[in-house]
């Protein structure tokens, strides 16, 4: 039987590149294809999802969803695990990994919708690329008069997609001065943080460091927007990005174990406990409720946004492993997490 995997996806999409980097940092043998008009129906129909990036394992399953799948992969190569380990020494470590993933997986698609989809230069960047790997161009080949046509309707039909959708997540026009002052809050955050630190907790990287990467190459590093503001906000953040895209398992020092929370990862952590904490308790209240909406208070006025039942299974997800440790482990973690208002999401 072959050890090869397939993944399927777009090179301009954040969970493609998540997922590719982190079986890259497993050394894992994968054959990446984009998936195309041509392919798209057979994989949809095989992977049950319109969602990409797809992964069809080497004993043949068609599996999606970035975050299951990096479990999976942990166990089945659990020296390269990028999750931190479940025991007590650990515990602080784990769930700052788990909550962090839940913010870059969830909240990071408010900036990346709008810069790519309400600004011109990024839709000509980004909306490009991903509409020439719908088209099954190879990126390198110039356009010409049968190809231009095919790329502009394909770029057409998911701009419309892109501007209807960003709405729903308070990420249209409405939006453009909050999201560019909170991007570039979090950039100068994570840029203070990476001028300490290799990776998110340390010397090694874990699963949220991925989660982070992922809309950063997709997305922040590529789109002239953003990326203009971390070229002035946060050089660091993008040196990050490079050690990222080279780091190797092999080469990974073992967990760190750490009893407080790093001192430049704090004000990252305060910050992901402001919009994103708010909007988890207020999407898991609206949930039940069936509402299809939610209001939540920001530092730039109320936003507006729909439910997303996946948000929910995440943060559920990440809560269930806060409960299953001891009472005095969930003590010492409360006792860091609080004070930076990360607590009560997961504890709801
Ligand atoms: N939770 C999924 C999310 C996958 C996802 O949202 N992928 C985006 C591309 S980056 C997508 O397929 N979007 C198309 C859509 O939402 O219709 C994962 O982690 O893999």
């Amino acid at each position: 039987m072959s050890e090869r995997y397939t993944v399927y996806g777009m090179d301009a999409s954040y969970f493609t590149q998540k997922l590719l980097t982190l079986m890259a940092y497993k050394c894992l043998d994968v054959d990446y294809r984009h998936k195309t008009l041509a392919t798209r129906d057979h994989v949809e129909a095989a992977a049950k999802t319109h969602l990409i990036p797809v992964l069809v394992t080497p004993s043949g399953q068609w599996l999606h969803d970035s975050t299951p799948l990096a479990f999976m992969l942990d166990d089945e190569h659990p020296a390269s695990a990028v999750v931190p380990p479940a025991d007590p020494a650990h515990a602080l470590d784990r769930m700052l990994c788990r909550m962090l993933e839940d913010y870059f997986d969830e909240w990071l698609t408010r900036p990346a919708m709008h810069f790519r989809w309400f600004h011109e230069a990024d839709r000509q960047t980004s909306g490009v690329s991903l509409a020439r790997d719908l088209a099954g161009l190879d990126p390198a080949t110039p356009l010409d008069a049968a190809t231009q046509p095919l790329v502009d309707n394909v770029l057409d039909f998911l701009t419309r997609w892109g501007r209807s959708t960003a709405p729903k997540i308070a990420a249209g026009p409405d939006h453009a001065g909050a999201i560019a002052g909170d991007f570039a809050r979090l950039v100068s955050l994570l840029d203070q943080h990476f001028r300490a630190h290799a990776f998110l907790l340390g010397d090694r990287p874990c699963l949220a460091d991925f989660a982070l990467y992922g809309p950063l190459k997709a997305h922040f590093l590529a789109d002239p927007t953003p990326h203009a503001v971390i070229e002035a906000q946060g050089p660091a953040v993008r040196d990050y990005a490079g050690r990222m895209a080279a780091a190797r398992a092999a080469a990974a020092p073992e967990w760190p174990a750490h009893g407080g929370v790093p001192e430049t990862l704090a004000p990252v952590l305060q910050h992901v406990g402001q919009d994103f904490h708010a909007y988890l308790v207020a999407n898991r209240a609206a949930l039940q409720a069936r509402r299809d909406s939610v209001e939540i208070d920001t530092a730039y006025g109320p936003l507006t946004l729909a439910t997303r039942p996946y948000t929910e299974r995440t943060r559920a997800d990440t809560a269930a492993d806060l409960a299953g440790y001891e009472p005095a482990v969930r003590a010492r973690l409360e006792a860091e997490l609080a004070p930076l208002g990360l607590w009560r999401a997961y504890t709801l």
